[in-house]
C-alpha cells in the first residue's frame, strides 16, 4: 500500500473506519464512500488555518472511534452494515502552490469515483471545489452533475488578489469549463456584502439558482430545498454537495476563514444535508472551510464531523430503501415503548 497519511498528525481515519490508499483500487472494492483529506488552505483570502481541517473532522467527537455510528432516528450505521466506508488518508498539497495542489486532487477524486466510490473530500479552503466536482465530472460527464452548494458567498469571483484561483472563485472556474451547467448550480445561504453587482451581473448570465438566507427566511428551508432538487434531477443524472461551513451563522461555526452574522443554524445545516442525501443521487461530497484555529470550544470541528455523519447517514438510509419515498422525520415515537426499529410489514405510529 502506498498511502500517503496524513499531512500534520498521527494517522487516524474518520472515526476508526478501516484505512485504504487511493492509488490502490483493491483496498476500497465493494465500497460505499471514500474519504480524502485535501489540507489545503493556499488559496484563503482572509484568515488561514483550514489545513488543519481534516484531521478535527476525522476525530472531533466523545464517542469512542470504533467504526461504528448506529443513527439513533434513522435506524442506521452508516460506518458499518448499512454502508461501506473507508478512509484513505490526506492527498499531498502543498499550500504555496495553488495549481499542482489542485492537479492532484483532481486526478484522485476522478480515481476514486472512476473505481466506483462515492468521492467525500474533507478540506480545505474552497479552492478545492473546483478539483473536487471537475473529478467527479470527468467520470459522471462534463455538465451531467448538479452542484448543491452552501455558503454565504457565492464564490464566483473571477479574478482576486491578481490569481485565477482562490476560494473565493471555484464556482466560476467549475462553470467556465463546462464541467457544472451555471444553470445547474444551486446556492443556498448567500448573504451579506460579496460579491458585488459586476459578479451578480455574470451570475445571473449563467443562470445559476442562489438562494440568499433572506429567501430560505421568507419561504422556509424545506420549502426552498424543493425547489433546488427540482432543478438538480432536471436533465443531471446526480449531484455533487459542497459544505463551506461558514453558511452557518458564526455562533454555530466560529473556527472558519471569513464568517457572516445571519447564517443557518446547525440544525437546519444538518437537516437539508440529511434531506439531500436521502433524496437524491448524491456522487460527490466535500465539506470546507472549517479552520481550528479560529475555532472555540471545537464547536465548529464537532459540526463539521456531524455534517459527514449526517450525509453518510442519508446515504445509508437511501441504499435501504431504493429510490422509494424518503424516511420521514414526523415518525411518532410509540409513546411508551420507547422508540424500536421499524420491522418490515409492521406499522408504527398506529
Ligand atoms: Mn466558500
Amino acid at each position: 500500500m502506498t498511502r500517503y497519511g496524513p499531512m500534520f498528525g498521527p494517522d487516524y481515519t474518520f472515526l476508526g473506519v478501516p484505512a485504504c490508499d487511493w492509488q490502490t483500487p483493491a483496498t476500497y472494492a465493494d465500497t460505499d464512500v471514500v474519504i480524502v483529506g485535501a489540507p489545503f488552505d493556499g488559496g484563503t483570502s482572509h484568515r488561514p488555518g483550514a489545513r488543519f481541517g481534516p484531521q478535527v473532522i476525522r476525530g472531533t467527537d466523545y464517542l469512542p472511534h470504533d467504526g461504528s455510528r448506529p443513527h439513533m432516528a434513522m435506524r442506521v450505521d452508516a460506518l458499518t452494515g448499512d454502508l461501506t466506508v473507508k478512509d484513505a488518508g490526506d492527498l499531498e498539497v502543498f499550500s504555496g502552490e495553488i495549481q499542482r495542489s489542485c492537479t492532484v486532487i483532481e486526478d484522485a477524486v476522478a480515481f476514486i469515483s472512476a473505481n466506483g466510490a462515492i468521492p467525500l473530500i474533507l478540506g480545505g479552503d474552497h479552492t478545492i471545489t473546483w478539483p473536487d466536482a471537475t473529478g467527479v465530472s470527468r467520470t459522471h460527464g462534463k455538465g451531467r452533475i448538479a452542484l448543491i452548494h452552501f455558503d454565504a458567498h457565492a464564490d464566483t469571483g473571477d479574478i482576486e488578489f491578481g490569481s485565477l484561483y482562490g476560494h473565493g472563485q471555484p464556482m466560476r472556474r467549475l462553470i467556465e469549463s463546462g464541467a457544472v451547467r451555471g444553470d445547474r448550480f444551486l446556492q443556498l445561504g448567500l448573504r451579506g456584502y460579496w460579491p458585488g453587482p459586476e459578479t451578480l451581473d455574470w451570475m445571473a448570465d449563467q443562470r445559476m439558482n442562489s438562494f440568499h438566507m433572506s429567501e430560505i427566511v421568507e419561504r422556509g428551508l424545506d420549502a426552498v430545498l424543493d425547489s433546488a432538487f427540482e432543478i438538480a434531477m432536471d436533465d443531471c443524472d446526480g449531484v455533487f454537495l459542497s459544505v463551506d461551513i461558514d453558511v452557518c451563522d458564526p455562533g454555530h461555526a466560529p473556527g472558519t476563514g471569513t464568517p457572516e452574522p445571519g447564517g443557518l443554524t446547525a440544525r437546519q445545516l444538518l437537516d437539508a444535508v440529511s434531506r439531500i442525501c436521502q433524496e437524491l443521487p448524491v456522487v460527490g461530497m466535500d465539506i470546507v472551510e472549517v479552520s481550528p484555529p479560529f475555532d472555540h470550544a471545537e464547536i465548529t470541528a464537532m459540526l463539521g464531523n456531524r455534517v459527514v455523519l449526517e450525509a453518510l447517514s442519508g446515504i445509508a438510509r437511501r441504499r435501504k430503501d431504493g429510490d422509494g419515498p424518503r424516511w420521514k422525520r414526523s415518525t411518532p415515537l410509540l409513546e411508551g415503548r420507547g422508540t424500536r426499529p421499524e420491522q418490515p410489514g409492521q406499522s408504527v405510529g398506529e
